[in-house]
């Protein structure tokens, strides 16, 4: 019986970690286009249909808190169809926490719940999540899937009129930033996949790492990012292709003990 052909794996990586690598993982938009979510500076993304300087900063929802609601009573009824699940790149980040040795942290730009559904659970999001909403007068934070107006009250201090999408707008602080910059620090390998390198201080996450001169540096993207030039290593591709065949190559070490 002719031995069935293995297809070569399609990324060689340059380095492998060794097993008691601590690796950091940037993810963005990129990472779920192919779950069907659109990207943001692609030519078709959302920053081609709507300005980000009328839908995500808060003197935006100061001046229109209306059309704002639209935008992310769109984007989150978006999440919520059928179609829209993980593909193959989360569920390999997913695997890759499950069977690597050291630790694996995720920390992502992205808005949706697409890598806890896959399984993940060492994640930051650092730009906040679609699914929550926050308070603007208590600061009370709550799940939420439906839509939101200037009619829905706060169920902690009972105004009606803050409640806002629990994500981080152009000109606020993102989440987490002591818990990011410990993680930075302490890897050994940063890997940055589906994002342009447009966004800070994500963006700037790479040049801190390569400042520090320990961990290796790992871009995975569909094309090479505003960034690609800091990278020590870098794989182009479609994310469902690239990111399981990068997880797989730098996994089977382990396997071969
Ligand atoms: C901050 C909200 C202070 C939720 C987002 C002037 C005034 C005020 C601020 C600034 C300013 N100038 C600069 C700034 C800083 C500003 C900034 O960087 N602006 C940019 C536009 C220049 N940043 C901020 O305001 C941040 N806050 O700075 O606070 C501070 C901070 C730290 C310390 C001290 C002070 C807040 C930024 C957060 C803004 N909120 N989203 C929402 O609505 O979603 S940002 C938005 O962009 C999303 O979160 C998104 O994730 C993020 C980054 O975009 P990407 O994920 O990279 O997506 P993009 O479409 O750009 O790229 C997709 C990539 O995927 C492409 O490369 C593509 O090739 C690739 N791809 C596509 N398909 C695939 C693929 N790859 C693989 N496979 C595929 N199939």
């Amino acid at each position: 019986m002719p031995q069935a052909s293995v297809a070569p794996n399609p990324v060689q990586p340059q380095a492998i970690p060794s097993a008691s690598a601590r690796i950091v993982i940037l993810t963005g938009a990129g990472i779920s286009q192919e779950s069907g979510l659109e990207t943001f500076r692609d030519p078709d993304g959302i920053w081609a249909k709507v300005r980000l300087e009328d839908v995500a900063t808060p003197e935006a929802f100061a001046r229109d808190p209306d059309r704002v609601h639209a935008f992310y009573n769109m984007r989150r009824a978006r999440h919520r169809t059928s179609t829209v699940a993980p593909n193959a790149a989360h569920a390999a980040l997913a695997r890759l926490e499950r069977e690597w040795p050291g630790d694996v942290l995720i920390i992502t730009q992205n808005v949706d719940s697409l890598h806890e559904r896959a399984g993940s659970t060492k994640l930051i999001h650092m730009h906040g999540v679609h699914s929550k909403a926050r308070c603007n007068g208590c600061g009370h934070i709550v799940a939420w899937e439906g839509d939101m107006s200037t009619a829905t009250v706060c169920e902690s201090c009972s105004q009606a009129g803050g409640m806002r999408p629990h994500v981080v707008w152009f000109g606020e602080m993102p989440l987490d930033l002591d818990r990011i910059q410990e993680a930075l620090v302490a890897c050994d390998l940063f890997i940055s996949i589906g994002t342009s390198g447009n966004v800070y201080p994500a963006a700037g996450f790479v040049g801190l790492v390569r400042k520090l001169g320990v961990a290796h540096t790992v871009e995975i993207n569909l094309e090479p990012s505003r960034g690609a030039t800091m990278f020590a290593e870098a794989h182009y591709g479609p994310a469902s292709v690239t990111v399981p065949a990068y997880v797989a190559a730098i996994l089977p070490a382990r396997d071969n003990g």
